[in-house]
């Protein structure tokens, strides 16, 4: 990691971008870093952050969300080709009318079906980590 970068001690996703919480990572640079949602709304939900700690996009440094927003480019086609959904949604959520539950600036990747009936303020319910962790094989598997 560069000299650039800022962290937060107690934040969990810097705690899983310094590999100190264990996650499955499918994508990671410099600047930025993709992995599974734990809460999945739909198989193959992953979460696209800037290695730069910042509560929300409002006070996210432009170059840090230009950063995510690259890797988004490149982690969603795979996404598109591994889980093969109806479509896809990228969401991001600033504030708590917004459904925001975890305070470092983050991006959804979640795949979509007709009918899926799926709400913009889902539940957060626990994964099957089998299950997310082959689907996150498949992801990297259309990375390389
Ligand atoms: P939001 O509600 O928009 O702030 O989204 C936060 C997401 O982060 C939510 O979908 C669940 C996910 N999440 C929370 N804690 C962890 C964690 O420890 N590991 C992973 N992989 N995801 C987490």
């Amino acid at each position: 990691m560069g000299d650039d970068i800022q962290l937060d001690d107690d934040c969990i996703f810097c705690k899983i971008i310094r590999g100190e919480i264990p996650s499955f990572k499918v994508f990671e640079d410099d600047a930025s870093l993709a992995f599974m949602d734990i809460n999945p709304a739909a198989p193959g939900h992953c979460l696209v952050i800037p290695k730069h700690h910042a509560e929300n996009i409002f006070v996210t440094p432009p170059h840090a969300s230009a950063a995510a927003m690259a890797t988004i480019s490149k982690v969603a086609p795979a996404v598109e080709r591994a889980v093969q959904p109806g479509g896809i949604n990228i969401v991001q959520a600033n504030g708590p009318a917004a459904a925001q539950s975890v305070f470092h600036t983050h991006f959804h990747i979640i795949p979509r079906h007709l009918d899926d009936n799926l709400l913009m303020n889902w539940g957060l319910n626990p994964g099957d980590m089998d299950e997310i962790g082959a689907v996150a094989e498949k992801i990297k598997a259309e990375l390389d």
